[in-house]
């Protein structure tokens, strides 16, 4: 069966500090209502990499205290600090995550050598598992078959967070890797990713979209194709929407229409404008009602 993880968000004040009861209100509602698979906590959608070391555990602790258990959790923990990502993968087994995960170091172009012992380092003398976190047009780093398989030689590396669109690169690493967990994550791509048999999708709108994604999965494992594209239009049609309306904000001004109080985005994210504050609820009416 593929799974559905939600890329959970941090909810955040106005002030721009962590708002707790609004982290624990989207968990609940992934919970409670998506019945979600799992979550993906401290990745880009929780604008991990705008927040402080200690922010970062916090999220961490409020997501794992308000699952309690109810649905699968990875930390994504990368940072181009290799002594905070070390520290946060701790920090994450220690509260008791199973699988972490973590982005390739950024920014300085570091070598493919660089990058093998920044994740043999992580993971050095911690009883767990790591999910690559691959998202090139974020990163600038694009791993090839060749390194991935070198990454996949440490047999605690157990798959990848696929968040891009070279499908070529994803046949690939399915061929060749049949035992290592593949998770797709580009939401609008969902479609041509099934067929190449991903083991699941982690992504920030199936936080408000998941009974569609779900329906997409069910309607490609039975073999309606037909259905599975009508699924995807529909999402598609909602994703862009959130993209041109500030996809972040957005998100968290959907839920507030459903009454969840999913807070703020972090500067130097945008505040709501009452455009976008229009706009979210124009996509709350077409698409969630
Ligand atoms: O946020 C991005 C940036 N991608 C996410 C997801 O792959 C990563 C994706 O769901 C993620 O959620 C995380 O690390 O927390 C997009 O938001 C979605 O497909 C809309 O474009 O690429």
């Amino acid at each position: 069966m593929k799974k559905l993880y939600s890329a959970l968000m941090t909810a955040f004040n106005e002030d721009d500090t962590i708002n707790e009861s609004g982290i624990r209100e989207m968990v609940r509602y992934n919970i409670d209502h998506n019945h979600i698979d799992g979550l993906y906590v401290g990745g880009s959608t929780g604008e991990s990499f705008m927040l402080s070391t200690e922010e970062r555990k916090q999220a961490y602790k409020i997501a794992y205290d308000e699952t309690a258990g109810k649905a699968d959790l990875i930390a994504q923990v990368g940072s181009v600090n290799l002594t905070e990502a070390k520290e946060l993968a701790k920090y994450a087994v220690e509260l008791g995550y199973k699988t972490i995960s973590a982005v390739p170091p950024f920014y300085y172009h570091f070598t493919f050598d660089q990058i093998k012992n920044y994740y043999d380092q992580i993971l050095e003398g911690l009883d767990v598992q790591l999910i690559i976190y691959s998202i090139p047009a974020l990163s600038g780093v694009t791993l090839s078959l060749t390194e991935f398989a070198k990454l996949f030689e440490n047999p605690k590396i157990i798959g990848v967070k696929y968040t891009n669109n070279d499908f070529l690169l994803l046949q690939r690493l399915r061929s060749a890797f049949p035992d290592k967990k593949i998770y797709f994550g580009t939401d609008e791509m969902l479609i041509s990713a099934l067929p190449l048999g991903i083991d699941g999708a982690i992504g920030s709108t199936f936080n408000l979209n998941a009974a569609r994604a779900k329906a997409e999965i069910a309607a490609y494992e039975a073999g309606d194709m037909k259905k599975v594209f009508e699924l995807q239009d529909v999402s598609n049609k909602f994703i862009l929407a959130l993209i041109d309306n500030d996809i972040y904000p957005s998100l968290k001004l959907v839920f507030e229409e459903m009454g969840v109080h999913a807070g703020y985005s972090k500067a130097p994210m945008s505040k709501p404008t009452a455009q976008m504050r229009a706009g979210a609820k124009k996509i709350y009416e077409q698409y969630i009602k």
